[in-house]
């Protein structure tokens, strides 16, 4: 089955979504409240973030209890509920799965550092010191050392995150039928399948200082699937970093038995320096961009589906990223959601993207939240980096970003919580919110609904063949889609000036399908456009 193929998939980050008693939390009852509204959208799946028991040194991703629900987030009882009343409308439930590393507050990780002799030791990764220090130079994603020593045992442990986070030994085939057991447990529930946290990562080889992809990587995948997943109607998503066109089927090809599709990258790291880090700003190139998106499109094999997202809660805001948040919010966002909406794979939409939220400017560290931010900060203090230099890369590509609270209406207090919220609230909520959102027939959540409706409504979404056409233009991001009997064309100005073009010789007058303009169509031979401009026609 894969009707994961025709559906679009909204992400919750379920701390900031929709708080229900009043303690600035967003949790499960309130995405139940909300669960109307993202019907109404026209979205048939739900990737939901941990709501795992934990201790939140990372928001969720520190698991210390899988089978378990966070308090702050609601029962068991209540997550039930969810799957049910998603389920009435259509929607299935996506559980986040974190199973590279669990909490150091884990009863696993409790036992393996009380008793060195217990079994549940060696579900973590522990090495003797060399020469009196960590065992190599592996480093963590959060800064520092991915070595952690423990002063009782003697021993190093691995943490390729914080070190709340220690990493899972794979090679621990228990370890492995414990996960397995515990990922069954959530199937059993009827959800819909899993989003697999970081998951070319659980094949490493520390000591040859190989994380990602490691030689037993694809070996544990297939055995996860076929004791898990491979047995229910469900779809799987895998994330990584360091996915290319090469890698990607080996994953996600139809006939491995592993994940039904991933998550790349690549277009989200074009705006960093090659070989350093998301912190070391370069301007976005357009060429760039799609030169990467061509290559997703058209150079992985048929047989292996994409994935399609600007955003999720470990990224900025994409229409303050590659659109403009200013002058061009409106037009901008609604083109950067037709040119992705339109290409080949499963869509996906972070929480407020859809009534295009924005980044939030911080102005002082004491209102950061998120750990990657507050290490850089102190890490590049360090270095010799300006207090303000780190501050406008935290602005530009910290967490936080996509992290603040839902703008269901003009106030925090009118829609997202009745107290106060656990994080700052972006000032724009007066003008940015779904109310008025969905009292504007123009406002960027149409559009998204209407994209989805598409998908819908029109296989040549689907299965049409991808082509990409004026791949030099430098303001001009166009693509063909075309099956049997449809050709589908996408043209946006990805610029904020008037953009002349001409894709035809003679005059040709086509309908709009979709577009951000009040234009009921388009001469093809003459197109004058104006800034972030898009329409979609039928050829
Ligand atoms: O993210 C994977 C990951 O590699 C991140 O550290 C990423 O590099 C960083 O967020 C980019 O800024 C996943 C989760 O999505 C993230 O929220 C977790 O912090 C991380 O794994 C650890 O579980
Ligand atoms: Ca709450």
């Amino acid at each position: 089955m894969t009707w994961w193929k025709n559906l679009v998939v909204y992400q919750i980050y379920p701390r900031s979504f929709q708080d229900s008693n009043g303690d600035g939390i967003g949790d499960i009852p309130g995405i139940i409240a909300r669960l109307d509204y993202l019907q109404k959208l026209g979205i048939n799946a739900v990737w939901l973030s941990p709501v795992y028991e934990s201790p939140n040194d990372d928001n969720g991703y520190d698991i210390s209890n899988y089978e378990a629900i966070h308090p702050e987030y609601g029962t068991m009882d209540d997550m039930d509920n969810l799957i049910a009343e998603a389920g009435k409308r259509n929607i299935r439930i996506i559980m986040d799965q974190v199973v590279n590393h669990t909490s150091d507050e884990h009863p696993w990780f409790q036992e393996a550092i009380r008793d060195k002799t217990s079994k549940y030791r060696d579900y973590y990764i522990w090495r003797d010191p060399v020469n009196g220090r960590e065992p190599n130079d592996l480093k963590s994603a959060f800064g520092g050392s991915a070595w952690e020593y423990d002063e009782k045992s003697g021993q190093y442990y691995l943490h390729i995150f914080s070190r709340k986070q220690p990493d899972l030994n794979w090679e621990n085939k228990e370890m492995r039928q414990d996960i397995y057991k515990m990922m069954n447990f959530w199937l059993d529930k009827g959800i819909g399948g899993f989003r697999m946290d970081v998951i070319d990562l659980l094949g490493k080889d520390p000591d040859q200082k190989i994380t990602g992809n490691g030689p037993k990587l694809h070996d544990f995948l297939k055995e996860m699937h076929q004791k898990t997943f491979g047995n229910y109607d469900v779809m799987t998503v895998g994330e990584s970093w360091v996915l290319t066109p090469e890698t990607a089927p080996l994953f996600a090809d139809e006939g491995r038995n592993e994940l039904n599709m991933m998550f790349q990258f690549e277009h989200l790291m074009i705006d960093e320096l090659p070989e350093t880090s998301k912190w070391d700003l370069k301007k976005l190139d357009l060429i760039e961009l799609k030169q990467v998106f061509n290559k997703w499109q058209t150079g992985i094999p048929d047989t292996t589906w994409n994935s399609l997202f600007w955003d999720n809660h470990d990224t900025p805001r994409i229409v303050s990223r590659y659109g403009n948040d200013k002058k061009y919010r409106v037009e901008s966002a609604k083109m950067l959601a037709i040119l992705l909406h339109l290409m080949k794979g499963t869509p996906y939409i972070y929480q407020g993207e859809e009534i295009g939220m924005t980044n939030l400017a911080i102005n002082h560290i004491s209102e950061v939240q998120d750990i990657e931010s507050y290490r850089l900060y102190h890490e590049k203090l360090a270095q010799g980096w300006t207090e303000e230099q780190i501050i406008e890369a935290i602005n530009t590509k910290g967490r936080d970003n996509a992290r603040t609270p839902m703008q269901w209406a003009d106030s925090a207090k009118g829609g997202f919580t009745t107290g106060t919220p656990w994080m700052k609230v972006n000032s724009n909520i007066q003008e940015i919110n779904v109310e008025e959102a969905l009292k504007d027939e123009n406002s960027v959540f149409y559009t998204y609904q209407k994209l989805i409706q598409l998908r819908k409504e029109h296989t040549v979404v689907i299965d049409g063949a991808f082509k990409m056409l004026l791949l030099d233009h430098p303001e001009i991001f166009a693509y063909e889609r075309q099956n049997s009997d449809t050709t589908w064309l996408i043209v946006a100005n990805f610029s904020d000036q008037e953009t002349k073009l001409s894709l035809s010789d003679k005059e040709q007058i086509v309908e709009v399908i979709i577009s951000n303009s009040d234009k009921k169509a388009y001469n093809l031979k003459e197109l004058n456009l104006s800034p972030y401009e898009t329409f979609v026609v039928e050829k």
